[in-house]
């Protein structure tokens, strides 16, 4: 039997849309050839990324499958305020769900609305349209009660799926913050404990923490290395490592990660770089973006930029924040977990006068050229702040430019216009 009858069985018996997923599948290695192979050169060794996404939903579905058999719970998440820690100690595995194509929208027409965030409608479609292997394979959905409209979507998926909700504080500068977040902390290791039948311990919550800020540490390096004029690596490969170690086995992730920042940093030395020295340098910041939504990125690295920096929840939010790990006590740790969680600066508190700062941090740290605020269209928090951001950023010069955007690819040719218009101003200003 090949590989490929293999995942059509597993498929099958996940309850997979066979003909829908066909399409999905057919479609994803074009686009990728097109974006990470065809119009990038000199790449570091990105072999394993690349195999990831060639086979998306196969080895990584099958692991997980076996993992199961031995009794291990899938826990997805939507959402970098979720401690991974807590889930990987309670023998779970965790895994970061996805929904960055518009192809699944099909899915929620008469469900959602319209005029909601593209990567809220990508991700119930990918579940109600039944395309995704992770989200059949799952055991526990834990959402978070971050933006309105995923508050809204985790009371339909929990008719769709087993569903658990965070309760995040909005508001972080207030004292009660904190111990509210504690809480739901203590409260979500209630219910892993009751969906795995296992009971959390202080050496293995320390290990595992130990193990995940392994991982973060070796994101941090190869983001590190963007700092150097050139860059030993694209903006597309660096979104591509975080987007793909959201879901990947964090054991393996951290000699993958490892060996491609030791790398990165040989290239350094060698003066390898994936530019000409002097290529305009991009911060983008703002929403998140999920494989396999790599269009901006394309967009600004064929039009004589490179992104150098993204403060996403897919670039340094996810990972900069750094775990202390100190105390003899499970409550010791628990609130090690919370500060380093709390530290992640997303628009949807209020104030977030933070973000802010992060965001200048960068421009100094990446030597930055110019900003693109990146918005999924209608992502309220991320495009209210946007203006806000924007007014700072002019007050210091520096330049900035402001996209919102959805999957479709209709709009290439006017973002194409706008980031070429964006980069020419910045050379002239160099
Ligand atoms: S920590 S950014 S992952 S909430 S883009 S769904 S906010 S309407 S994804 Fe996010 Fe956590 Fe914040 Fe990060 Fe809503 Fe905006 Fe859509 Fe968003």
């Amino acid at each position: 039997m090949t590989i490929v009858s293999n995942n059509y069985e597993m498929w099958k018996k996940l309850g997979i849309d066979l003909d829908k997923h066909d399409q999905l599948l057919n479609v994803l290695p074009n686009i990728f050839d097109e974006i990470y192979i065809k119009s990038q050169k000199n790449r570091p060794n990105m072999t394993f990324f690349d195999s990831v996404v060639k086979d998306i939903h196969g080895i990584r579905i099958k692991e997980l499958l076996e993992e199961k058999e031995k009794g291990k719970k899938i826990i997805g998440t939507f959402c970098v305020y979720v401690p991974d820690e807590i889930i990987f100690s309670l023998d779970c595995i965790g895994v970061g769900l996805c929904g960055g194509t518009d192809f699944s929208q099909y899915a929620v027409e008469g469900i959602l609305p319209a005029n909601l965030c593209p990567l809220i409608k990508s991700s119930v479609g990918f579940k109600l349209g039944k395309i995704c292997p992770y989200f059949e394979c799952l055991d526990l959905l834990i959402g978070e009660t971050t933006c309105d409209g995923k508050k809204k979507v985790w009371e339909i998926l929990s008719e769709y799926t087993n569903m658990y909700v965070m309760e995040i504080p909005q508001c972080k500068d207030r004292k009660q913050a904190k111990e509210h977040f504690l809480r739901e902390i203590k409260d979500l290791v209630k219910k892993l404990e009751t969906i795995s039948g296992n009971k959390l311990s202080f050496e293995k919550l320390k290990k595992w923490m130990e193990i995940i800020e392994q991982e973060r540490e070796q994101l941090r390096r190869i983001y590190n290395s963007r700092e150097n004029d050139p860059p030993p690596i694209s903006g597309k490969d660096a979104l591509l490592v975080s987007q793909i170690t959201f879901y990947d086995d964090p054991l393996r992730q951290i000699q993958v990660l490892k060996n491609l920042a030791d790398e990165l940093d040989e290239r350094i030395k060698n003066k390898v770089g994936v530019v000409e020295k002097g290529t305009p340098r991009i911060l983008i910041s703002g929403t998140p973006m999920a494989i396999p939504n790599w269009k901006l990125h394309h967009i600004v690295e064929t039009n004589g930029a490179v992104v150098v920096a993204e403060e996403t929840c897919t670039g340094t939010r996810y990972f900069s924040s750094k775990l202390k790990i100190q105390g003899n006590t499970i409550e010791d740790l628990l609130n090690c977990i919370a500060d380093r969680y709390l530290n992640i600066n997303c628009a949807c508190f209020t104030p977030n006068e933070a973000r802010i700062e992060d965001i200048k941090h960068l421009i100094k740290e990446y030597k930055i050229d110019g900003v693109i605020l990146y918005n999924l269209s209608f992502c309220q928090p991320y495009e209210i702040e946007a203006f806000k951001i924007q007014n700072k950023l002019k007050d210091e010069n520096i330049p900035v430019l402001i996209i919102s955007t959805d999957y479709s690819s209709d709009d290439i040719a006017q973002l194409k216009t706008r980031v070429e218009a964006f980069i020419e101003l910045i050379k002239n200003n160099k």
